[in-house]
């Protein structure tokens, strides 16, 4: 079976991590521009890799790669900088990329939130305001009346469970609200409502036929055996239990099932679900590490295995096992959206050999073959990232790139695993 003849292969980014151009063509502040100490070694995301200046040569770039798609997403803050007030001048950095992706033959992927709350919304609550519904749709308007006519894949939101439980549980990302003890149902009711309303709104709108996800935080647990005690053990531990960010069905369930998890049941009506699980047409899973070692530790040594720079446990079995798990609890075809590592990549004599991002691409794309082989329809995946960018508060130190950017002269340079990936993209991953 393995992967079909038209499968997406590409890679991702978000406009705060390589955008630049903090302040240009009417650009309001997002809550990460003002981030200020918060930050790692005082880095900041108003330069980044400059991709608003130099978006031309990055997409050369990814055409030499021979990316299938980009996934990107788009600024609230460029778009819609004060209330009820829409940009064309940011609209239309927007267009000129999506139209030069179109001309290098590649499928724009656009991801309508990735994290930059415009800082004026934050200083009205932020996901707390039952208002930032209207305005988040009334921005989403904007984005797919301008796009639409070019952009058929969209994602409302990437990984609900970061922005919402770091941002205003934790208090370790943007806009650092830390209150461990407030679960915050309010703000979790909200994007949901934001979500099902886009998906409605983009169907409604858009110019050509939409095909619509959304970009979940996956953690997976890895059964301990493939018995079917061991498969439904291990479903239930990855669906429903609280590790990191909250549980994937928190968030999940409600869109995808149309059902409150139990914690979510007193602030859903039965209104509400129905209109929050509107129809999708894939689910996206941003995959990085399992989470057995969180929940079951003694069946599993962490420690026995490889970790990215960031610490983070390297296990390609992870990405068949979310793929699968999804697809057997939501029955939606699958885009692998966000999947990479960190690593201290340098350039010497004008190379960048990143060995265990080679290592990495064959080790998870060949576990994402399996699920492909087994017929579950996975229909994209996206490496994360194209290039090195600003890891929020760990600032530019972690390098997820497969293009290495250095951040003193804007030099691109391709790392080994881009040439890798190339090839693995050339061959449509036959050779794994
Ligand atoms: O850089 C982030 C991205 O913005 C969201 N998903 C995880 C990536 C790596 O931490």
């Amino acid at each position: 079976m393995s992967f079909s003849k038209d499968f997406l292969w590409g890679a991702a980014s978000a406009s705060a991590q390589i955008e630049g151009a903090w302040n240009e063509d009417g650009k309001c502040p997002s809550i990460w521009d003002n981030a200020g100490d918060k930050i790692k070694n005082g880095d900041t995301c108003h330069t980044s890799c400059d991709h608003y200046h130099r978006y031309k040569e990055d997409v050369a770039l990814m055409r030499e790669l021979g990316l299938k798609s980009y996934r990107f997403s788009v600024s609230m803050c460029r778009v819609m900088p004060e209330k009820g007030k829409i940009n064309p001048k940011g609209l239309e950095f927007y267009k000129n990329l999506v139209s030069e992706l179109r001309s290098a033959n590649i499928e724009p992927l656009c991801t309508l939130y990735h994290w930059d709350l415009p800082q004026w919304v934050q200083d009205e609550g932020g996901w707390k305001n039952n208002r930032i519904v209207d305005w988040y749709l009334q921005y989403a308007e904007a984005v797919v009346d301008a796009l639409s006519d070019s952009v058929s894949y969209w994602m409302t939101f990437n990984e609900p469970q970061c922005f919402i439980m770091m941002g205003y549980v934790m208090g370790t990302h943007a806009p650092f609200k830390h209150n461990v003890f407030t679960f915050r149902s309010h703000h979790i009711r909200n994007f949901l409502l934001a979500h099902g309303k886009c998906v409605r709104m983009i169907r409604q709108r858009a110019k050509t036929a939409p095909k619509i996800g959304i970009a979940m935080a996956s953690t997976c647990y890895i059964p301990d055996s493939e018995t079917p005690e061991g498969l439904s053990e291990a479903a239930k531990f990855s669906f429903e239990h609280q590790v990191g960010e909250g549980s994937n069905s928190l968030y999940m369930d409600p869109i995808g099932l149309g059902k409150a998890s139990n914690m979510m049941k007193r602030c859903l009506s039965a209104e509400d679900l129905k209109i929050i699980s509107a129809p999708l047409d894939f689910v996206g899973v941003n995959v990085y590490q399992p989470s057995n070692s969180m929940i079951n530790k003694e069946k599993y040594d962490p420690d026995s295995r490889k970790k990215t720079s960031l610490g983070w446990v390297v296990d390609g079995r992870c990405l068949y096992w979310t793929i699968r798990q999804y697809w057997e609890r939501y029955h939606l075809p699958v885009m692998v959206t966000e999947n990479g590592m960190a690593a201290n990549d340098t350039v010497q004599n004008g190379e960048c050999h990143d060995p265990e991002r080679v290592e990495f691409l064959d080790e998870f794309i060949g576990s994402m073959k399996r699920a492909a082989d087994e017929g579950i329809p996975v229909l994209g995946y996206q490496h994360w990232s194209i290039m090195d960018n600003f890891e929020w508060c760990e600032g530019y130190g972690p390098r997820f790139g497969l293009i290495h950017i250095d951040y003193n002269t804007q030099k691109r340079t391709l790392k080994d695993s881009a040439r890798h990936y190339a090839e693995i993209i050339r061959t449509n991953g036959e050779n794994l």
